[in-house]
C-alpha cells in the first residue's frame, strides 16, 4: 500500500507522498522537487525528466515535451495538425487513429502512443516516490485538468496502468488544490451552516482553471468550474519568442523559424526572461551566443513594451465563472500555478473578483499534495481525517437512442454541467430487443474538441416478456470517481404470470413512454458515495393484484471513443517493462565504464602520492603504463563497449593495483593495532 500523489503538469511535475510525519513533496535524484515533463530518446536508452530536458537543444528532434495536450485526440484533429507544424519533434497516427509521437529510439524509427509517453513520465515519478518511500509504489492519485474530456481521462488512466500504477482517482487539479486547502482548516462552518465559498485559480504553463468550492466541516463540493485550456504561461513565452524572431529578423537577417535548435534555445531564454520580468521593473537584456549561423544575438525587453505586447493576453484572464456568485459571498480567492506569479495577471484577476488574492498554498506543490491527501483518504492503510470531496461534471452529457416507437431519435441530458460527480443514475426503457445508447457532449461549442462523441453502449440480450409485451429495462449510467462516463449495468425486469393470470401492470407506463418526451423518462439518481440504491421495482400498491418479478442482469457492450484495445494496452505494459530494463542495463553499463575511468584517475594520483612507498619502481612503471593504455582505450575503442568489457578492464588493473593498496592499508593499520593493544593493557 502506497500513498502517493502525482501532479502531471504540462511543463512541471511534482510527487507528494504520505509518511508518518504527514504529506510531503519529495525530490528527485537531482534534489529537485520539480521534474520536467520531458522524455528524450537515444540510441541506447531513454532519458526522462531533468536528464531529458538537458537534451532539448542537443537532441531536439527526439526530445518530447508539451505532450499533455495529445491525450484522447485523433491525429486528424485540426488542433493536432496545427500543432504538428509548430513542433520540433514529429507526430504520427496510431493504428487506432489517435496521436502518437515519432522518434528515433535504439537506432530505429519508432512511434509511441501518447499513453506510452505519459507512462514513461509516470515511470520516472514512480521511481522518485519509491526512492523516497523505500518500497514499491502502485496505489496513487493522478491529477488532470478539470477541463479534460472523457477520452482524455481514459487515456491518462491507461498511461498509469502502463506505468504499473493503480490509479485510485484521477483528480481535477483545482479540486486537489481545494482539498489541500480545506482538510487542515479547523474553522469551517458546521455541516448545517452556510458553506464557506472559496474560488481557486490555477494558472499553469498550458492552461487556466478556476473552480468555485463550498466548504463545510469534513467536506468540500465543487459548485462550478471554468477554464481556458489554451491560456497559460506558454502564451507569454510565445509572445516573447515572436517579438525576438521579428527583432532578429530585422537586426541580423535571421529566419529563426527555419532552425529548430535555435528556436528551442530562444524559447528557453524567453521563459527565463519572463520569470525575471515578474520580479524586475527595469529593462532586461537577452543574449544568446552562437545562436544561428555562428552569430551571437542580443536584444532588450522593456517592461512597458511587454505590457503592451501582453495586453490581449491579460485581457483574456476574464473568467467566465458562470455561477450566481456574488462578490460578497466569496470568502477568498486562492491562486496557484507557476504563471500566477506574473504581476499583471494577478492584478487582472484580483480586479475581476474585486478582492485581494490569497496565496496561502504552495503555488507549485498544492496539486501534488492534494492528490496525495486524496490517496491517503482512499487508502485503507492510512489514517486521515474524514473529508469527502464532491466534484463537478465539466460539460453536460447527453444520451441519444432510437425510440421504441420508431419515431426516430430521442435524446436526454443525463448529467447537466456542474452536476455532482461521482454519481449514478438509473434510466428506464421499455424494449423488446437489444438497443444502443450513444453518449455525447451536447454543447460542442464549449468543448475544446471538434468531436463531441463519448461512446456507444449496446444493451444486449433484451427480449420481450412472455406475454409479448415490451420489457422494462433499467440502465444505470454513471460518472465515476475519475470523471469518466459509462453505462455501468443494465437489468431486465421479467414479469411472471401470477396464478390468477393477471396482466402485468406496466403497460400503462409503456404507452406513456412512447409518447412522452424523453426528458420525462423515469430517472432515479443517487450519488456514488451512498451505495444504497432506491428499490422501486415493486412499489407497494395494495389495491392492485400482486405481480411477481425477476430481475435479470444484461450484458453491455461498451465502446467508448478512442478506447485503447486491451491487447494494445497489454503490449504497451510489456514494452514499458522492456524499456525500463533496457534503461537499467544501459545505466549499469555506463556505471561500469565510469568505475574504470575513476580507477584510472584515482590510481594515477595515488601512485605518485601516498602509495609511492609501497611499490617497486618496476611495478609502478608497469601499472602506470596500463593506466595510460586504459585511458586511451576509453576515448577510442573503449568508448562504447558492453558492460563486461569494462568489468574485465577494471579487474586487470586491480590485479596490479590491489597488492599495493593492501600493503599501504597494512602499514596504516599496524600502529593503530599497537595503540589498541596499549589501551587494553
Ligand atoms: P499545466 O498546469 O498547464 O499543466 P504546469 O503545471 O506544468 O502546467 P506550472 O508549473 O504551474 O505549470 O507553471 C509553469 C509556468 O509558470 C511556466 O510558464 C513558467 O514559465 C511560469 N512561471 C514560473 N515562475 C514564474 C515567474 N516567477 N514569473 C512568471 N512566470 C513564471
Ligand atoms: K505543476
Ligand atoms: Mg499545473
Amino acid at each position: 500500500m502506497s500513498v502517493v500523489g502525482f501532479d502531471v503538469g504540462f511543463l512541471n511535475c511534482y510527487v507528494a507522498v504520505a509518511r508518518a510525519g504527514g504529506i510531503e513533496t519529495v525530490a528527485n535524484e537531482y534534489s529537485d522537487r520539480c521534474t520536467p515533463a520531458c522524455v528524450s530518446f537515444g540510441p541506447r536508452n531513454r532519458s526522462i525528466g531533468a536528464a531529458a530536458k538537458s537534451q532539448v537543444v542537443t537532441n531536439c528532434k527526439n526530445t518530447v515535451q508539451g505532450f499533455k495536450r495529445f491525450h484522447g485526440r485523433a491525429f486528424s484533429d485540426p488542433y493536432i495538425q496545427r500543432l504538428k507544424s509548430s513542433l520540433v519533434y514529429d507526430l504520427a497516427q496510431m493504428p487506432s487513429g489517435t496521436t502518437g509521437i515519432k522518434v528515433m529510439y535504439m537506432e530505429e524509427e519508432k512511434v509511441f502512443s501518447i499513453e506510452q509517453v505519459t507512462a514513461m513520465l509516470l515511470t520516472k515519478m514512480k521511481e522518485t516516490a519509491e526512492h523516497a518511500l523505500k518500497k514499491p509504489v502502485a496505489d496513487c492519485v493522478v491529477s488532470v485538468p478539470c477541463y479534460y474530456t472523457d477520452a482524455e481521462r481514459r487515456s491518462v488512466v491507461d498511461a498509469a496502468q502502463i506505468a504499473g500504477l493503480n490509479c485510485l482517482r484521477l483528480m481535477n487539479e483545482t479540486t486537489a488544490v481545494a482539498l489541500a486547502y480545506g482538510i487542515y482548516k479547523q474553522d469551517l462552518p458546521a455541516p448545517e451552516e452556510k458553506p464557506r465559498i472559496v474560488v481557486f485559480v490555477d494558472i499553469g504553463h498550458s492552461g487556466y482553471q478556476t473552480s468555485v468550492c463550498a466548504f463545510n466541516k469534513g467536506k468540500l463540493k465543487v459548485l462550478a468550474t471554468a477554464c481556458d485550456p489554451e491560456l497559460g504561461g506558454k502564451d507569454f513565452d510565445e509572445m516573447l519568442v515572436r517579438h525576438f524572431c521579428e527583432e532578429f529578423g530585422k537586426k541580423y537577417k535571421l529566419d529563426v523559424k527555419t532552425k529548430p535548435r535555435a528556436l528551442v534555445r530562444l524559447y528557453q531564454e524567453c521563459e527565463k526572461l519572463k520569470k525575471l520580468m515578474s520580479a524586475n521593473s527595469s529593462d532586461l537584456p537577452l543574449n544568446i551566443e552562437c545562436f544561428m549561423n555562428d552569430i551571437d544575438v542580443s536584444g532588450k525587453l522593456n517592461r512597458y513594451s511587454v505590457l503592451s505586447l501582453s495586453d490581449f493576453l491579460i485581457g483574456a484572464f476574464l473568467i467566465p465563472v458562470q455561477s450566481e456568485l456574488k462578490k460578497e459571498d466569496i470568502y477568498a480567492v486562492e491562486i496557484v500555478g507557476g504563471a500566477s506569479r506574473i504581476p499583471s495577471v494577478k492584478e487582472r484577476i484580483s480586479r475581476f473578483f474585486g478582492k485581494e488574492l490569497s496565496t496561502t498554498l504552495n503555488a507549485d506543490e498544492a496539486v501534488a499534495r492534494g492528490c496525495a491527501l486524496q490517496c491517503a483518504i482512499l487508502s485503507p492503510a492510512f489514517k486521515v481525517r474524514e473529508f469527502s470531496t464532491t466534484d463537478a461534471v465539466a460539460y453536460p452529457i447527453s444520451l441519444k437512442w432510437n425510440s421504441a416507437a420508431e419515431e426516430g431519435l430521442s435524446d436526454c441530458e443525463v448529467f447537466p454541467k456542474n452536476h455532482a460527480a461521482p454519481f449514478s443514475k438509473v434510466l428506464t426503457f421499455y424494449r423488446r430487443e437489444p438497443f444502443s445508447l450513444e453518449a455525447y457532449y451536447n454543447t460542442p461549442n464549449e468543448l475544446p474538441y471538434p468531436d463531441p462523441t463519448i461512446g456507444q453502449f449496446v444493451i444486449q440480450k433484451v427480449v420481450p416478456q412472455a406475454s409479448g409485451e415490451s420489457s422494462k429495462v433499467k440502465v444505470k449510467v454513471r460518472v465515476n470517481i475519475h470523471g469518466i462516463f459509462s453505462v455501468s449495468s443494465a437489468s431486465l425486469v421479467e414479469v411472471q404470470k401470477t396464478e390468477e393470470g393477471e396482466e402485468p401492470m406496466d403497460t400503462e407506463q409503456q404507452a406513456e413512454e412512447e409518447k412522452t418526451p424523453p426528458e420525462n423518462e423515469e430517472m432515479e439518481t443517487s450519488p456514488e458515495e451512498s451505495k444504497t440504491e432506491k428499490k422501486s421495482e415493486q412499489p407497494p400498491q395494495a389495491k392492485k393484484p400482486k405481480v411477481k418479478t425477476k430481475v435479470l442482469e444484461l450484458p453491455i457492450e461498451n465502446s467508448p471513443q478512442w478506447e485503447l484495445a486491451v491487447d494494445m494496452l497489454n503490449l504497451f505494459v510489456e514494452n514499458e517493462g522492456k524499456m525500463i530494463m533496457q534503461d537499467k542495463l544501459e545505466k549499469e553499463r555506463n556505471d561500469a565504464k565510469n568505475y574504470v575511468e575513476e580507477y584510472v584517475y584515482d590510481m594515477r594520483d595515488k601512485l605518485h602520492g601516498r602509495l609511492e612507498k609501497f611499490v617497486s619502481e618496476a611495478d609502478r612503471d608497469i601499472l602506470s603504463l596500463q593506466l595510460e593504455d586504459t585511458e586511451n582505450w576509453l576515448y577510442e575503442d573503449g568508448e562504447d563497449q558492453p558492460k563486461q568489457q569494462y568489468i574485465d578492464k577494471l579487474s586487470v588493473l586491480k590485479k596490479l593495483g590491489q597488492p599495493i593498496q593492501e600493503r599501504y592499508m597494512e602499514s596504516e593499520e599496524r600502529p593503530r593495532a599497537f595503540d589498541d593493544m596499549g589501551k587494553q593493557i
